[in-house]
This record gives structure tokens, sequence and C-alpha cells, in this order.
């Protein structure tokens, strides 16, 4: 089978989950053919099977705004016709699934000599966030997902948002987010941990982009409670608009020199696997991938029971919830697990578990690929 994936290739999850996808399925002798305006960041494989399509939007003095829209609908159309598509897979609805949506229509008129393309929508989360922020969204957002000829959504929590949202009557299969259990391990390196912690200290964790979204304050603030009754320090992957403010908020509760910022990295499973804990205060996720990432490398995670993460974290089984906001329930929460040796290391063994036995690739791309052939069997 050949599929075209688009995603946005630069900021946030559905990225990443899409990339891994690709790369899952070229493993699994699928082609794969990635349409996107930049190469996405965690591409990283020689496969002969990967190929990259760059949509490049043209400037024009007319054009206030480039239309990202249509020139990707334009390169999903010519790469579906040149390599011989079977399916395209959006993440994302807006653009995505429009641009897929006019590709699929321009091949129908062009009497193609390949068969027509249907494609399927995978809903993220921040396309209901992005319709909550702008309600003018709403109509193409919902004429996006009907279009489709199939939809998925990463938890049940995003299907049931999704229909009450937008009132869409079509079927939404759940296909929750998966990690690949080999390359997210617990072999912490301790050499690459003692860059970051002396041996008494504890080493906290997050990764987001650093998106209100993800209540990055609430992190520090969670930090500097867990700080002041042990050693501890926190590592802080990842950037974006909430880096300064945390950064000031640390100085500010005078635990600068134990918050170290990574920026964006690209060793993500090697550096989750020297932590002690993942720091997870979201509003709103989804899902919560970096959780799950996490969790495959024995971490536990302390989060808030927000959206989908109850579907993903048992709460006092593999990982400790709190209401958003109840940053001292969090910092408790933080010091229960790592002032209780026995209990800590129940709880890492049960994250591992639950990421082997529920969310392994092994486990997840087989239903994509069942959804891809059911697809493909009504088109
Ligand atoms: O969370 C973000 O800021 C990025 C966002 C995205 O759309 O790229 O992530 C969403 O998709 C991830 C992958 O499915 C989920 O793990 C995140 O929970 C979800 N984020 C939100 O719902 C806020």
């Amino acid at each position: 089978m050949k599929i075209g994936i688009t995603c946005y290739p630069t900021y946030g999850g559905s990225g990443i989950v899409a990339t891994e996808l690709g790369m899952e399925l070229a493993a699994r002798g699928y082609e794969v053919h990635f349409i996107s305006y930049a190469n996405p960041i965690r591409l990283n494989t020689e496969s002969p099977l990967i190929h990259y399509h760059e949509v490049e939007v043209s400037t024009y003095p007319l054009f206030q705004y480039p239309p990202y829209c249509l020139a990707l609908a334009s390169r999903m159309a010519e790469v579906a016709e040149t390599a011989c598509l079977d399916l395209l897979h959006v993440h994302y609805a807006i653009p995505h699934a429009i641009s897929a949506l006019l590709a699929k229509q321009i091949l129908a008129t062009q009497g193609t000599r390949c068969r027509r393309v249907p494609f399927v929508t995978t809903l993220h989360g921040t396309d209901i966030t992005l319709v909550g922020a702008d309600r003018s969204y709403l109509p193409i957002t919902r004429f996006s997902i009907d279009q489709s000829d199939g939809v998925t959504a990463v938890s049940e929590y995003l299907r049931e948002r999704t229909v009450s949202v937008f009132k869409v009557q079509r079927e939404i299969r759940v296909i929750k987010n998966f990690v690949n259990c080999d390359r997210y391990q617990h072999n912490a390196d301790p050499e690459a941990r003692a860059l970051h912690a002396r041996p008494e200290e504890k080493l906290l964790v997050h990764l987001s982009n650093f998106r209100p979204v993800k209540r990055v304050l609430n992190v520090v603030r969670i930090f500097a409670k867990v700080r002041r009754e042990l050693p501890a320090k926190l590592l802080m992957i990842g950037d974006g608009p909430d880096r300064g403010p945390a950064e000031h908020l640390a100085i500010e509760l005078g635990v600068a020199n134990d918050v170290i910022f990574l920026g964006k990295q690209s060793r993500i499973p090697e550096l989750l696997a020297i932590a002690d804990l993942m720091l997870l205060p979201s509003e709103l996720e989804a899902f919560g991938l970096a959780a799950l990432e996490a969790m495959a490398c024995g971490v536990p995670t302390v989060a808030t029971s927000a959206g989908g993460i109850p579907e993903l974290i048992t709460d006092g089984v593999d990982g400790l919830l709190a209401p958003v906001g109840d940053v001292d329930a969090m910092a408790a929460h933080a010091l229960s697990l790592l002032t209780d040796a026995s209990r800590y290391s129940k709880f890492s063994a049960a994250s591992r578990r639950t990421a082997e036995t529920r969310f392994c690739t092994t486990l997840i791309i087989p239903q994509y690929e069942e959804y891809y052939r059911q697809v493909l069997d009504q088109a």
C-alpha cells in the first residue's frame, strides 16, 4: 500500500504521531510519502520506502496571506498521481483535510491513471481548541470531518467532544496514540544522567511545546515545592511561548539553578530514560503523548485529570492525577512517589506495563492498517 501523510511538521504531538506512524508503516513494507512544508522533526530514517515532498508556497504581491492550503492540495494531487497513492492520511482537520478533499476532487476530474484517492483524517484535539478559540472555524471543520472517507480520534474523550461540538453523525474510530516500546525503554545511561543531576538528586522532567495549555508555569511551581523538601533537578524539554515566563518564574522562586531548560531536543527516549518523574499539569490533553513516552521508559507521571489523560494514566496505579491548577496536590503527589522507594518502583513497573500492554506500536499500528483497508474497501 502507498500512503501519503500530511501533518504539521515542526510543532506538537500530532506531527510526532504522524511521523512515527509513517516510520512504523515503512518498517512494515508500506511506501510512505510525507507531504508538508518542512521535513517532520522526528523523521529520522534511511528507509528507501520513505519519501518527503516539500510544499512550496509562492509569494505574490496580491497575496497578503500565501495560500498554503491550495499549494498543499496541488502537491497532494501531484504526488498521488505520480506515486499512485492508495490513500492520503492527514493529521489535523484544518487545513489538511480540506486540502485532501480538494486533491481528491482534482484527481477525479483528471481521469487519473491511478485509482481515486480516499483520505483519512486523524483528530488530535487542538482542532477542537481552534474552534473553541474562533467559532468561525466550526462550519469548515465540521465539513472537513463529514467529507473525510475515514476519521479517527486519539482518545474516547476526543471522539465524544467531536460529536458534541460538531454534531457529526458519522463513525469516528478511536485509535489511541502509541509508543515504540523498543526505542523507549528503562535503560538509563548513568553518564547521561550525571550530566544533569548528582546521584542523590531526583530528576523531574517536562516535555511539551510550552504553549499556555501546557501550564508550564505550574510545572515550575510544582518543582519549587518539591525542591523545598528534597534535592532535585528539573529538565525542561521543548520550547514555545511560555518558556521565557517559566525561566523568570524559576528565578523568582529561587530554583533557577535547579531548572535546566534544554530547548528542543531530538534524543527524547534517552532523556526520558534518565528521569525519575514526568510532570504534565496541562489544562487540556486529548491524549498526553509525552506521558506515554515517559511511561514506556518506566517513568511515572504526575498529571491533571484533564481530557483524555485518565484513559492513559490509571490514577494510583501508574501515575497520580489532580484537578487542573491544583499545584499543591501535584507537588504532594510527586513527593509521595519520590520519597517512598517501594511505592515508586511499583508505579514505575506499572507505567512500563501500561505502555507495553496497551499502547505499543505492535498493538496500535495494526489498528491503522485494518482501518485503511476498511476505508479502501468502502471507497
Ligand atoms: O498539545 C499540543 O500542543 C500539540 C497538539 C497537536 O495537535 O500537535 O497535541 C495534541 O495531539 C497529541 C498527539 O495526538 C496529543 O497527545 C495531545 O494531547 C494533543 N494536545 C491537546 O489536546 C492540547
